[in-house]
Parts: structure tokens; C-alpha cells; sequence
């Protein structure tokens, strides 16, 4: 984890004059079950000017969506999301039973210590600029993850 922490600290460093700094720590995916064809990437997300999530991509995975989970009645839905807001200075979780990033139409499993490649899009100040970012897989928890 704290090479992750330097490198995106270095890439912060040669962001332009506008963009806001951005910082992800904690990046982690679920590794799946056998058959399992989506899982969730989670982390924590700071920024020091006000700022949204708007979209992230993956080269290792077909689908990526932004997604936040939501009881509704007493069951648990997700539905994507347009953006998630970063205010300035505040650390936005994203985690297991809240916001997240849906990993979906996956070629292959993801096994525990995998690391997957994520490009966030965030937006600030009416621009956008791209964060690159390592989840490494974690095991999947009993139950797993339902959808
Ligand atoms: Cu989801």
C-alpha cells in the first residue's frame, strides 16, 4: 500500500495548475466465486477542492459503472449513479453496502492479491482529469456480494 500512496502522489505532482488534487487510498476489489460475472471495487477518496466522480473505466474489466447500494423498503438495491460528489477536504468512502465501483461482464475471475487497473474521471472547476488506480483483490467474504 504505500507504493500505491507514492505513486499517486507523483502523479498528483504533474497535474495541471486547475486540477484539483486528488487522493485514493485504500483501493480494493472482491475477488469472485466460480461463475461469478461482476464484483466491486472500493476506496477512500479525497480532494482539496470541491469536486465529483463522474465516471471510471478499466482495461481489465468490459463494464464499469458507478453504483450506490440503497435499502429500499427492507431490500438492498444498486443503481448507478450519474456522479458522486467530493466535497473539498472531505473523505468520501466508498464501501461494501454503500457507493462503489461495479466491476461488471468480467472475462475471467478475479482472484484474492489480483490487481486491477481502474481510470477514475473526475471532474472539477467544469474540466475533467483522469486518476489512475490499483484495487488489488481481496477474498470474497462469506455470502459474497448480492445482485
Ligand atoms: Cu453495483
Amino acid at each position: 500500500m504505500k507504493a500505491l500512496v507514492a505513486a499517486v502522489l507523483l502523479a498528483s505532482a504533474s497535474l495541471p495548475a486547475w486540477a484539483a488534487n486528488v487522493s485514493v487510498t485504500d483501493a480494493w476489489a472482491r475477488a469472485t466465486m466460480p461463475g461469478q460475472k461482476v464484483s466491486a471495487a472500493y476506496m477512500q477518496i479525497q480532494s482539496d477542492a470541491d469536486a465529483r466522480l463522474v465516471g471510471a473505466s478499466s482495461p481489465a474489466v468490459p463494464r464499469v459503472e458507478v453504483h450506490e447500494m440503497k435499502m429500499d423498503g427492507d431490500v438492498m438495491r444498486m443503481r448507478e449513479v450519474k456522479a458522486i460528489e467530493l466535497p473539498k477536504g472531505k473523505t468520501v468512502a466508498l464501501q461494501p453496502g454503500g457507493l462503489h465501483i461495479m466491476l461488471m461482464n468480467l472475462q475471467k475471475p478475479i482472484a484474492a492479491g489480483d490487481v486491477i487497473p481502474l481510470t477514475l474521471v473526475i471532474e472539477s472547476a467544469g474540466k475533467q482529469q483522469t486518476i489512475e488506480v490499483k484495487a488489488e483483490a481481496r477474498a470474497p467474504m462469506g455470502g459474497g456480494m448480492q445482485h
